[in-house]
């Protein structure tokens, strides 16, 4: 079932075939890949210092369990300004040699975009205004400079070689949070901003494309901003724990519950394979978090992938994946060995 749905997905390269038949093979044995933001390129009190030499091997979920995730989560957040590193500091070098490192491993990778405002020159988050979406679609007065965007990461994405990507734009659309959003949009604009960057991407022929609304937003809000099966490949919602255990953990246990429920039934729908785009609890306050609460999070359910978020190296309480010596670690590694998990040897 899973195989013959994955024939309907968009992305028409060898490289993005091979990625998402391995997806789904995973997801077939009931594993699915561990992803990591950021991972090689900085963890909990430490970071790469030479981006262009650094051999690349460092991780703190490697330091604590012996093997590397199977995906590694990236941003390109600031390339539209033109530097060498974006919004969090990672060096677009790195990124594109950790990619190229990541391959030879039998890894993949996943690049979201925390863009800048095109229209009032603020960050992602800068919501004063409902008229950014429209400002960059055809005929609006920022439409030449966003399209000048959109070729820079197109540029970006191809000096990877081949090797697949998934690439996830314009995340937690239903939220407000971010100039995409809900509020900030209309639902045919959210559409045609992911269409336009599909068309500006098109000929960057080794990515897999991901949707990948907030979770908690109902089935109906879900559907109406989907932005077409031929645009689409994985679906997949990002969902966090936050507050107070343990009336946090029953929270986001029904959450995650219900989210996987929408997008499983509407991935076999619509022959896609999905995933939990983003998840994590910041800080991790409970030490039993990955198999106390992940795994029975997901049980019941086959993502094809599951991205913890950052450990930033210079806050020491912003972090989502373990590192050595943090109390969840040794619940980690049974996560790790619970054969649900993929994973990567060095
Ligand atoms: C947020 C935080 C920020 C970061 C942003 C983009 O969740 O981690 O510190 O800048 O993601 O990566």
């Amino acid at each position: 079932m899973i195989l013959a749905a994955a024939a309907a997905l968009c992305c028409g390269s060898p490289a993005g075939k091979d990625a998402r038949e391995a997806l789904a093979g995973a997801s077939a044995e009931g594993k699915f890949y561990y992803a990591h933001q950021d991972d090689p390129s900085y963890g909990h009190s430490w970071r790469v210092e030479d981006p262009s030499g650094d051999p690349l091997d460092r991780s703190d979920v490697f330091g604590v369990c012996g093997q590397y995730p199977s995906m590694l989560g990236f941003d390109l957040g600031e390339l539209e300004l033109g530097g060498t590193a974006n919004l969090d500091g990672v060096s677009f070098e790195l990124m594109r040699r950790a990619a190229k490192k990541q391959a030879e491993r039998g890894g993949l990778v996943t690049i979201s975009w925390h863009a800048r405002n095109p229209l009032t020159g603020g960050d992602a988050w800068d919501v004063s205004s409902d008229k950014v979406v429209e400002s960059v679609l055809e005929g609006g007065e920022k439409h030449r400079e966003f399209v000048a965007w959109l070729d820079a990461a197109a540029e970006f994405l191809k000096s990877f070689g081949g090797i697949p990507v998934l690439f996830r734009p314009w995340h937690e659309n239903l939220g407000s949070w971010f100039w995409w959003g809900g509020k900030l949009c209309t639902t045919e604009q959210y559409k045609a901003l992911w269409r336009l960057t599909y068309e500006h991407l098109k000929d960057v022929d080794n990515l897999l494309w991901v949707y990948s609304p907030n979770g908690n937003y109902g089935e109906q809000g879900y559907i109406e901003r989907y932005p077409g099966d031929d645009i689409v490949d994985i679906v997949g919602f990002d969902s966090y724990q936050s507050g107070p255990m343990p009336d946090s953990r029953e929270r986001y246990i029904r959450e995650m519950q219900t989210a996987l429920d929408i997008v499983s039934r509407f991935a076999s729908a619509h022959g896609k394979l999905y995933c939990v785009s983003e998840t994590g609890y910041e800080g991790i306050p409970d030490p039993k978090w990955w198999t106390g609460t992940l795994l029975p999070a997901i049980e019941g359910y086959s993502p094809c992938y599951v991205l913890t978020w950052r450990n930033a190296w210079d806050r020491p309480g912003h972090y989502y994946a373990p590192w050595p010596g943090s109390p969840d670690a040794e619940d980690f590694i049974a996560f790790a060995v619970s054969g649900k998990v993929k994973l990567l040897d060095k």
